[in-house]
């Protein structure tokens, strides 16, 4: 049984008794008991331990007081089940061991059927549902963060590979939107199917295309993923990095939420995306690492900029870094829960 609903009510723009608050990478480095468990397994394995990683996902749960958990993985979680070669590397991040160039590699990557690539991952959801007091949220990558990492091979600075391929090679790069599109809507549908209330897709590297390249090249994509996931009646969160010149772009596929990173002020993103969507941010995370009082000023600056309006759920503008402090994003989800939700 859910132990409070904020978070889902938020998400339909319901009204709530205090604005819920969920962190993106709430689980982590961050936390003693995440080092530990990653002494012994890497983050790979910790994925495909249902048991195990059950237990990293409900950490924050316990330690913070949030009001949703996010089930813990990695963009890159289905791919590997596809049977495509990444590892995710020490300090780098997501290592393809061969970068997609030519169009037989996408003609090979196999058809997704959740059940038969990723049974860990519903597995974990089903322990989850069974422990969990909150909302769970499940996850993707969107297809173009996809599609970036698996075309430069790894983390990427200014995109150069992904975006030539793109602008040079129509059939090839329409070839792997579509087979990630397909990929990321039936993974979505199967985690809700397995018990996710809701689900976030991460295009977080969209921001890096000019607005004319996002509707040209990515967003015929993301319409089919956001209407299979409506279909099923479980909100879907929209979340990418720097994506202000984006917002009403990104509005017109359709998510509930609209994610907001923590360059754009709430307030005017929200002005403009329209009353009809609910949105989620978006402290800048490095406040997390000012003073108390400066902090506290800037919590209290994101709920005023909400404004008590029906719909905002509380979370850092991007995720949780590896420095920051338990005690710090505790005082975090307390100053936010303090708040009395008043629409003013
Ligand atoms: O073991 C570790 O601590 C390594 C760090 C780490 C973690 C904790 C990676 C490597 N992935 C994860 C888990 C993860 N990845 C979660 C956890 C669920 C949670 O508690 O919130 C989530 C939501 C992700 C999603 C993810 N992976 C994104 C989208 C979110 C975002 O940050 O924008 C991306 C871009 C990735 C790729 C990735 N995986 C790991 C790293 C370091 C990266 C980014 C590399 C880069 O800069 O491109």
């Amino acid at each position: 049984m859910l132990k409070n609903d904020r978070f889902l009510r938020a998400c339909r723009r319901q009204a709530v008794d205090r604005t819920p608050v969920w962190f993106m990478r709430q689980a982590g480095r961050y936390q003693p008991e995440y080092r530990r468990i990653r002494e012994k397994y890497s983050l790979m394995e910790i994925c495909e331990h249902p048991e195990i990683c059950a237990e990293v996902t409900l950490l924050p749960v316990r330690q913070l007081g949030v009001d949703a958990a996010i089930l813990f993985s990695d963009i890159m979680t289905p791919l590997r089940g596809l049977g495509l070669r990444v590892d995710i590397v020490e300090n780098v991040g997501p290592v393809f061991a061969e970068p997609i160039e030519r169009e037989g590699q996408v003609a090979a990557i196999p058809p997704f059927v959740a059940e038969e690539a990723v049974p860990y991952v519903l597995e974990t959801i089903r322990i989850l549902r069974r422990e969990l007091d909150v909302p769970l949220i499940g996850f993707a990558g969107g297809p173009f963060t996809l599609a970036s990492y698996m075309v430069e091979g790894r983390p990427s600075r200014d995109y150069r590979k992904v975006k030539t391929l793109m602008y040079a090679e129509s059939h090839l790069w329409q070839q792997l939107m579509e087979k990630l599109s397909a990929m990321v809507a039936s993974y979505l549908v199967a985690q809700v199917e397995a018990g996710c209330h809701v689900v976030q897709i991460f295009d977080s590297w969209v921001g890096n295309l000019t607005r004319t390249d996002y509707e040209t090249y990515v967003r015929p994509y993301m319409y089919s993923i956001v209407a299979a996931v409506r279909a099923t009646g479980a909100p879907v969160i929209h979340f990418g990095v720097n994506t202000g010149h984006l917002l009403t772009a990104i509005a017109d596929i359709g998510p509930d939420v609209m994610g907001l990173d923590w360059r754009t002020d709430l307030d005017e993103a929200w002005q403009q995306i329209g009353p009809g969507f609910a949105v989620q941010g978006n402290l800048d995370p490095v406040a997390v690492f000012a003073p108390e009082e400066v902090l506290a000023a800037k919590v209290t600056d994101v709920l005023r900029r909400a404004g008590g309006r029906p719909g905002h759920i509380f979370n850092l503008g991007h995720g949780v870094m590896p420095q920051m402090s338990v005690s710090a994003l505790q005082r975090v989800v307390e100053l936010v829960h303090s708040h009395e939700v008043q629409e003013v």
